[in-house]
């Protein structure tokens, strides 16, 4: 790992916000690779992080901090990661399921989303069945994208789906499911129509279900 990449990694590991915008900052100008920045700095610390939770070294916190550091580096990292001049993909309404506070993996989606060209309506967390199904239908929706962190709110992701057939919408607009417990398997058990491990999967996932190249 370079300099860089650890000054990064351990100021978010520290949760010092301040201490990571500037090393985005140092990196990014040292020319390096925003997804380097994301996936070997940011990225690996919250794993980190998580380790030392399940561990106990870490209570909650220490996972809030560094999650606010996190969001800090984002801040710096978000115009690097959004290219501007590509049209609309499609619709996507996001959220993180009822019960679930986790935010920042479904943000780096929503991000990504809207970088490849999606109109993206981020519902934020703790979204409801009915709100997701609110927002469908207000906005006309080609996707709706649920995220969950914990096992104890996949069902949530049932609830929602089973909401959407209610209201006479599951035909009409697709599911994807993601976040660190969701598998394929859950995912086809549940009746979405797919999942990914991470953002940019989850783009790729939008736009083959748009049939965009
Ligand atoms: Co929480 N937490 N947390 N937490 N937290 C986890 C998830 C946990 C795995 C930690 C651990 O034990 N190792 C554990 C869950 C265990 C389980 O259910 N199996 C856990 C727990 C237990 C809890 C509490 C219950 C703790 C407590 O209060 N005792 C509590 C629950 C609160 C609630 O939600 N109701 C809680 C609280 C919190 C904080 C609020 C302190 C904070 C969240 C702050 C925030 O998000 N604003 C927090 C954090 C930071 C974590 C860890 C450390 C990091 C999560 C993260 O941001 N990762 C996490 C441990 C871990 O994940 N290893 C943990 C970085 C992020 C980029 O990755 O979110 O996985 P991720 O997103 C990825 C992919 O999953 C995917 O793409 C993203 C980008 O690559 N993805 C999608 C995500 N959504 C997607 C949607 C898609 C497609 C892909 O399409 C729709």
């Amino acid at each position: 790992m370079s300099t860089l990449i650890e000054d990064i990694f351990n100021s978010v590991l520290e949760g010092e916000a301040p201490k990571t915008k500037e090393s985005v900052q140092a990196a990014l100008q040292t020319g390096v690779d925003p997804a380097v920045v994301l996936n070997e700095g940011m990225i690996a610390a919250m794993r980190e992080v998580g380790r030392r939770f399940e561990e106990g070294e870490y209570f909650v916190p220490e996972m809030l901090i560094a999650a606010r550091a996190m969001k800090g580096g984002m801040e710096i990292l978000k115009p690097h990661l959004i290219s501007s001049d590509v049209k609309s993909a499609g619709k996507v309404v996001i959220g993180t399921v009822k019960g679930d506070l986790h935010d920042i993996g479904k943000n780096l989606v929503s991000l990504m989303l809207e970088g490849a060209g999606f109109e993206v309506k981020d519902m934020g967390v703790d979204v409801s069945a009915e709100k997701f199904v609110e927002a469908v239908q207000a906005n006309n929706a080609d996707i709706v994208a649920l995220s969950a962190l914990l096992t104890t709110t996949m069902p949530s992701m049932v609830t929602t789906i089973e909401a959407l057939k209610q209201a006479g919408l599951r035909d009409k607009v697709k599911v994807i499911i993601g976040g660190a417990p969701v598998t394929e398997t859950y995912a086809r058990q549940i009746g979405a129509d797919g999942t990914s491990t991470d953002a940019s999967r989850a783009v790729s996932l939008a736009k083959s279900l748009m049939g965009v190249a």
